[in-house]
């Protein structure tokens, strides 16, 4: 797909559901029992890998126009699938599915494409293993395939050396079916919507500072969800707002979670012109309207506890920090080097082929903003965050930008491109 530089963006964009909290909602209503009904999910190949597993596990999941509907059947409802799960692309279906697996009371494998078989897995293996789980990686790396026993667990408190919300929430899934209390303490608060929904659907868990504690369930109840439009997928009409001139962008319906907001704190740091419009309380989660000008931008340095609510938008936050006067610091990043590519490397050798003044670090990113962007081929190593991000770097380069393997947007954002030239 080739992008070319425009004079402007205008109008207004609605926010398809958060990818996060589709998939959670998918995996609590299942394991709840009665109806849960889920309005704006997200109809992303992601969230559809998470339905397909669960419906190979028996339960029935109605995927229709205006909602998606779950007949739960309880949390020990779960059948034995005949076949392997296909978590496909999916980091977050692999590891919290396997926080449930673990404690039911048959075996399956599970496994998913390329990329997610070079994903990490020895950080949910070691936790539920310490809970008395039965899991492995097939091959011995410490990767999908996986292989899982259901047993019986019991409850740790567990001090998690990386501040991800996906292991903290598979440690905390097994915690709902283990003996006695599971807390996770983490470095730094990541994303929280494990613990606001498994509330809504009557678990009994609490949160204080970084430590999230569960307590063993006998039952949940299937809810109504709302799903909020997902930030990580408005940042990229965030930057395109901020970067294209003469721009003015409403950005409706975005979730604005406390443990997702770092974009909009990094832009008002930088000096965006950025507003906040609208704010809401939508099935526990804050939401809000984003209104975004183009503007001048200084850099500025990213890192310690802000990294996790960010952390996928730090691609599209590089190509802000290329606009940018001065120079960007992005660090405490080295997260990215385990995402769906290597999110480092990627973008730093896609921007340098596009001229931008940018070296990689252990742990993140140096940018000297300010210089010019020219058009080149973009290896988007089939990275959903890595072809939105160079699609709108495309829009402020001279000559062509060309995305290769551009479609991999039907991860978590499938109608990007048409939502996109909406504005032009
Ligand atoms: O699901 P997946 O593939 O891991 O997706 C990504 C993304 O960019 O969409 C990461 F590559 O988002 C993760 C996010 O980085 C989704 C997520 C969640 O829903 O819990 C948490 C974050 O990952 P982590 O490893 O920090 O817990």
């Amino acid at each position: 797909m080739i992008f070319t530089k425009i004079n402007s963006l205008k109008g207004k964009v609605s926010i398809p559901g958060d990818k996060s909290i589709s998939h959670r909602a998918i995996m609590f209503g299942s394991i709840s029992e009665g109806t849960t009904e889920i309005t704006n999910f997200l109809q992303g190949a992601d969230c559809l890998s998470t339905i397909d597993c669960f419906k190979k596990m028996g339960i029935d999941i109605e995927n229709r126009p205006d909602a998606v509907i779950i007949h739960g059947k309880g949390m020990r409802g779960l059948k034995a699938p005949d076949v392997m799960l296909d978590v496909g692309n999916s980091g977050t279906t692999t590891r919290l599915i396997s926080g449930i697996l673990a404690a039911q009371n048959f075996s399956c494998t599970l496994n998913g494409d390329e990329s997610i078989q070079k994903r990490p897995m020895r950080r949910i293996i070691k936790p539920l293993s310490m809970m008395g789980a039965d899991i492995k990686s097939i091959k011995g790396n410490d990767c999908a395939p996986l292989e899982i026993h259901g047993t019986n667990l019991h409850g740790i408190r567990y001090d998690s050396p990386v501040a991800s919300a996906q292991v903290k929430s598979a440690v905390l899934l097994a915690g709902l079916y283990a003996e006695g209390e599971t807390s996770v303490v983490e470095p730094y608060l990541s994303r929280n919507h494990t613990e606001l929904m498994l509330k809504c659907f009557g678990a009994d868990i609490s949160s204080k500072d970084t430590t999230a504690t569960i307590k063993p369930a006998s039952r949940l109840q299937g809810q109504k969800v709302i799903v909020p439009g997902d930030i990580s997928s408005a940042a990229y009409f965030i930057v395109a707002g901020l970067i294209v001139p003469d721009s003015e962008i409403l950005i409706e319906n975005v979730g604005i979670n406390p443990t997702r907001d770092g974009i909009i704190r990094v832009v008002k740091q930088m000096g965006g012109n950025i507003d906040i419009l609208n704010k809401r309380t939508v099935a526990g989660e804050a939401v809000a309207d984003i209104v975004v000008k183009s503007s001048n931008l200084t850099g500025t340095t990213i890192g310690g506890d802000i990294i996790p609510t960010l952390i996928d938008e730090i691609p599209i936050i590089a190509i802000l920090a290329c606009m940018a006067e001065g120079k960007t610091i992005i660090k405490d990043a080295a997260e990215l080097k385990v995402k769906e590519s290597n999110r480092i490397d990627v973008m730093v050798d896609n921007l340098k082929k596009m001229g931008a003044d940018i070296q990689a670090t252990d742990d993140g990113m140096i940018i000297n903003g300010g210089k010019a962007l020219h058009g080149a081929a973009i290896a988007s190593n089939a990275d959903h965050r890595i072809a939105m991000s160079f699609a709108i770097a495309g829009l402020i380069a001279d000559g062509e930008t060309e995305i290769i393997d551009a479609e991999c947007v039907r991860i978590s954002y499938p109608d990007f491109y048409k939502d996109l030239e909406s504005l032009v």
